[in-house]
């Protein structure tokens, strides 16, 4: 196992009950709340979080914005937008490499060591699990060896079939 691959892990759980320095919202353009992940981090937050969120002016597909974490265990909160599944042929694939990008450079402008990801997009936005497994799993992989100073990257998986996914293609990334 490389270095590198040593500091990904998969686990699963509840990505707002986590105690790590930064977690991660799949969240909508708006950025004031929703279902899924999003409803679970504003619900254990509290309303601060909201607030907050308001006077952000939302955020575009592929991009993130950070905020405080307020109730959580987690110091800030990066809200990233991921693309709706659309067949694929829309961008998609480059949207979502793009959120994950984008959070750790946040991550990392903020002197986050540690961080953890849900998997965007994969819910309500529809993007297939296997083929956004591939792309969160090699994009930060590509990312993290560009930013030493982030330690521990988890990726939280809400069902035990998401986290044998991660587990596998974790165990193939540990090659590169
Ligand atoms: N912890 C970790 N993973 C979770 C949790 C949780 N508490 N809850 C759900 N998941 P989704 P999206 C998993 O729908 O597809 C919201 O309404 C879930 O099983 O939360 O990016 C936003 O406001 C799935 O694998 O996010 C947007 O409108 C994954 O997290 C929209 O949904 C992502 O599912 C965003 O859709």
């Amino acid at each position: 196992m490389t270095g590198q691959a040593m500091r990904l892990s998969a686990v699963e759980g509840d990505i707002a009950r986590l105690s790590v320095e930064a977690i991660v919202n799949a969240a909508n353009a708006s950025l004031l709340g929703g279902g899924g992940v999003d409803g679970a981090i504003h619900r254990a937050a509290g309303p601060q979080l909201l607030e907050e969120c308001r006077t952000l002016g939302g955020c575009a597909t592929g991009d993130a914005k950070l905020t405080a974490g307020y109730g959580l265990q987690a110091r800030y909160v990066i809200h990233t937008v991921g693309p709706v599944w659309q067949g694929g042929t829309a961008g998609e694939d480059a949207l979502l490499a793009s959120c994950y990008r984008r959070c750790l450079e946040l991550a990392a402008a903020h002197a986050v060591t540690s961080i953890a990801f849900p998997a965007i997009s994969t819910g309500a936005y529809g993007f297939p699990l296997a083929r956004a497994t591939d792309i969160a799993v090699a994009t930060v992989s590509a990312v993290i060896a560009t930013q030493p100073a982030i330690t521990r990257v988890q990726f939280v998986c809400f069902s035990r079939e998401v986290l044998a996914l991660y587990r596998q293609v974790l165990a193939r990334t540990d090659h590169d």
